[in-house]
């Protein structure tokens, strides 16, 4: 019998994004539902950080963006996204990328707090972070193989892109090899129709 799989994700989150891709590449069928988090409370028996993406395979809940990926790369008959003579650069690249989301996300949770609720340093420290994460991508650029999608090439276009629509798209005149790169995978389908918005 063919597993049931759900996606619980949301419309703008770089992490669902990353998940979603994964699917869409990996040609794995699920079910994706968009929901708000904060009326999502339903979700708590399923994952008590209540978090998107939470992904359902039958009874067996799989937590966590990089899970979930990993997870749907392993039941793909397609070329797998983490090749193992590269294992361990992908999984640490993707780390940089997830930490770059994080760090957008939390700026944005800060600044749309109260007025005077808000921390300026705490703001500024993810910009700090934020800024120089970039250029650190820049600096370290993989001259990826057009040919060869991994996964590290998903989360940092995922987090690239959510820079621009939480923050700002001053990266692109500052580091003009991600700039390229990114201008050429931004054109993929898989780019296209997942494109975050706010509902
Ligand atoms: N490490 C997690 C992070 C997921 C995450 O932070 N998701 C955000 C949306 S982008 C969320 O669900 N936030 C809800 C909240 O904090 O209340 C992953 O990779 O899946």
């Amino acid at each position: 019998m063919e597993n049931k799989i759900i996606l619980f994700n949301g419309p703008n989150s770089p992490f669902g994004r990353k998940t979603k891709i994964t699917s869409l590449v990996q040609e794995i069928n699920l079910e994706e539902k968009i929901i708000k988090i904060q009326e999502a409370g339903f979700l708590d028996k399923h994952n008590p950080l209540r978090k998107i993406p939470t992904l359902l395979v039958n009874d067996l809940t799989i937590i966590d963006s990089d899970n979930i990926c990993i997870y749907l790369d392993s039941i793909s008959m397609k070329k797998t996204l983490f090749p193992k003579n590269e294992y361990y650069k992908i999984i640490s690249m993707t780390s940089i990328a997830n930490g770059l989301m994080e760090s957008v996300l939390e700026r944005r949770m800060e600044i749309i707090r109260p007025i005077n609720e808000q921390s300026k340093s705490f703001i500024n420290k993810q910009e700090v972070r934020i800024t120089r994460t970039i250029k650190w991508l820049e600096n370290n650029w993989n001259n990826y193989d057009k040919n060869y999608l991994t996964m590290d090439q998903i989360a940092i276009a995922c987090a690239l892109d959510y820079t621009m629509f939480r923050f700002n798209d001053q990266w692109k005149s500052d580091n003009l090899k991600l700039h390229n790169w990114f201008n050429f995978f931004e054109k993929k389908d898989f780019m296209q129709s997942t494109i975050p918005y706010d509902k």
